[in-house]
């Protein structure tokens, strides 16, 4: 644990949104004077172990991460549980931004069309088994992760997951047939202008992805502005807006900290 002189040191995930949103909580903690720094925790098992051993005091997290995290069930958890979890852990929930960033299926619009693929369960009338392009860390996650969705929906892998971390890499897969369907984040920004349709979730495997803020509660109580300055994010970041950030990282190569910034400037919360 660093000393009351400590930066707050603010956690990100190996993704743009993470890194932006992480980017923007640091610059709204400097304009109110204080230090602050990013510390690149890898994924979500590497950032919750981080917090958990006080070496990030602050990120933002989804509220159906939370429950699978917890261990409890991925899905049917009630919204909200989120917050009694983080308690639990020495943690608090500091509120929702205004997005859902869910996992969904996606499969080309025409083939959706031409096989009348409607659901996740459709895919079971694949020929041969579905073959699936999905970011590697999916493939490993329990709780919401790969094999208990396709456990869940009783689908049938033709052949090993194909694993590519660059969403704009399992679109492709998706769309020039190397792929069935692909595994997508829903505020991606590599999904606009790809004709690609996500797939219903008839039995509510996923849960809610709100997401949110969560900081140590020692944090909590050693930077006092904290909570303000997620009021002031709060209500501006919906998933259509999450998405458009998401792009300008992804597909105009922008710099994840200069759209932070620039979102910031625009909504006039930093000079
Ligand atoms: N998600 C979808 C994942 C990654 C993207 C937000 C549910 C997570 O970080 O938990």
């Amino acid at each position: 644990c660093s000393g009351p002189q400590g930066p707050l040191r603010v956690g990100a995930k190996d993704f743009e949104e993470q890194l932006i949103l992480a980017h923007m909580l640091a610059e709204l903690a400097r304009s109110e004077g204080m230090r602050a720094i990013l510390v690149e925790c890898q994924d979500t098992y590497g950032c919750q172990q981080a917090m958990r051993r006080g070496q990030v005091d602050v990120m933002v997290e989804y509220s159906g991460t939370a429950s699978v995290l917890g261990g409890l069930a991925a899905a049917g958890d009630a919204p909200g549980d989120q917050r009694a979890l983080y308690e639990g852990l020495g943690m608090r929930w500091l509120g929702d931004l205004g997005f859902d960033n869910s996992y969904e299926m996606v499969v080309p619009t025409a083939r959706a069309a031409s096989l009348d693929l409607r659901a996740i369960s459709d895919l079971s009338r694949l020929e041969g088994g579905l073959r699936i392009a999905t970011p590697s860390v999916y493939a490993r996650r329990p709780g919401d992760g790969l094999f208990p969705l396709l456990r869940r929906y009783g689908l049938r892998l033709a052949e090993p997951p194909l694993l590519f971390d660059q969403p704009a890499e399992r679109y492709e897969a998706v769309l020039t047939g190397r792929a069935d369907a692909a595994v997508a984040y829903a505020t991606d920004g590599a999904l606009a202008g790809r004709r690609l349709r996500a797939l219903e979730d008839p039995l509510d495997f996923f849960p809610p992805y709100q997401g949110g803020v969560v900081a140590r509660a020692d944090a909590v109580s050693r930077y006092p502005q904290l909570e303000g300055l997620v009021a002031k994010l709060q209500d501006r970041l919906d998933t259509a807006t999450m998405r458009r950030l998401n792009g300008r990282a992804q597909m105009e190569g922008q710099a994840p900290a200069a759209v932070a910034a620039d979102f910031l400037r625009t909504a006039g919360l930093i000079k």
